[in-house]
């Protein structure tokens, strides 16, 4: 067979900046890879990086450029060895994509994309695929750092009144107990946790186990992506539960936190591990260990979003994930928007994701096109 990859890049205002420690963003530059098949059908994948370095190394021009100089030009020979309208499997899909190191945003991308077509071949759901046991995920939400307690303590209060079934607040130094305290203070019994997306360093063990006092869910990634003993050393002593993100990079990263005791709970982002076939199997790898997991979230879009709603349906997702509705992040998503219900939102049910970008959306959002066919 053949396949036609189509490379667009979107861009996307958010309804609010959204600033983290690692920086600040108003507008989502979004790239969506489209797999053609012979017969005229797309699959779709989304590439969560940011436009610049900052939650890790990969960034959106580079992923492009990767993808299309090096990623999709690998799966030529596999390609061209499948019968007509025959999409590789996923499984071939990603051991050819791993002869290249790194990057498992652009190849979580491409994969996912063919994952899609290979799906809507056999007319079976994503979630169906993966092993989904639920029709409805909880939903919570991360709240970027705002200018003032009083801007957070009106957005916080906006998603608890929305029905969001737990709340994460982004914290850095300097912006963390007095922002925890006025959101506990208000809400006594709200789920409650924070993302430092690396701003900490070993040194600042005493002051993180301030953070106790708030009964936290759990602190994610508080120290460097690398510094996998400095976690360990903050665990013990800080009593609440340390949740990598940043450092669960593959299954065998994910082992070594969980037996090392750098984490006892596990952010799982098709995106940073590569793609779907890993982030399931990091998952049953945690089932295994008795480790709950998560679905993070990187601002996606409907494409990206039906994909992890999928994923956050497998039995050991058992705190609620960063899939917050469309409406969170976008006033018009390039896909029709999740809406939030009870604080839950629905898994797609159609063939492979379940979804696909509406076209006059896409047009307007779309920034560039690159074509490439193997
Ligand atoms: O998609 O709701 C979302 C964002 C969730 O906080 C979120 N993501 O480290 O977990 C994380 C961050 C990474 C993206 S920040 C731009
Ligand atoms: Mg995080």
């Amino acid at each position: 067979m053949s396949i036609s990859f189509v490379i667009h890049s979107l861009e996307i205002p958010l309804v609010r900046p959204f600033r983290t420690s690692f920086g600040s963003q108003s507008v989502r530059d979004v790239v969506l890879v489209e797999a053609v098949s012979d017969n005229g059908v797309s699959g779709w994948g989304e590439c969560v990086t940011m436009a610049w370095p900052g939650y890790s190394a990969e960034y959106t021009r580079g992923a492009v450029n990767v993808m299309r100089d090096f990623l999709i030009p690998t799966l030529a020979p596999l390609v061209g060895e499948s019968a007509a309208d025959s999409t590789p499997a996923p499984d071939s899909v990603r051991a050819a994509l791993a002869v290249m190191q790194g990057n498992p945003m652009a190849k979580s991308a491409v994969e996912t994309a063919l994952l899609d077509l290979w799906l809507k071949e056999r007319n079976l759901s994503l979630g169906e695929f993966l092993g989904a046991v639920r029709d409805r995920v909880d939903c919570g939400v991360s709240v970027g750092i705002p200018s003032s307690i009083e801007d957070l303590i009106q957005e916080v209060g906006q998603y608890v009144e929305q029905g969001y079934r737990r709340i994460k607040l982004k914290v850095e130094p300097g912006w963390d107990l007095d922002a925890l305290r006025a959101v506990r203070n208000e809400w006594p019994g709200v789920p409650l946790q924070v993302d430092a997306n690396q701003a900490y360093r070993r040194s600042d063990a005493e002051h993180l186990a301030r953070f106790d006092e708030f009964d936290l869910l759990l602190i994610e990634q508080p120290l460097p992506e690398d510094d996998i003993l400095g976690h360990k050393l903050i665990s013990s002593v800080v009593s609440t539960p340390i949740c990598l993100d940043e450092s669960i990079l593959s299954v065998d990263s994910a082992e070594g936190a969980i037996e090392f005791g750098a984490t006892t709970i596990v952010n799982i982002k098709p995106g940073r591990v590569g793609g779907f076939l890993t982030a399931r199997d990091i998952h049953d790898l945690c089932v295994e260990k008795e480790i709950p997991v998560w679905c993070g979230g990187m601002l996606e879009t409907g494409v990206g979003r039906a994909a992890n709603i999928a994923l956050a349906a497998l039995p050991g997702f058992t705190l609620p994930g960063d899939t917050s509705a469309s409406s969170r992040y976008y006033k018009e998503d390039v896909t029709e928007p999740f809406v939030l219900d009870n604080g839950q939102l629905a898994v797609p049910t159609g063939p492979g994701i379940g979804i696909e970008p509406i076209a006059a959306n896409l047009a307007e959002m779309s920034t560039a096109t690159e074509r490439v066919d193997v």
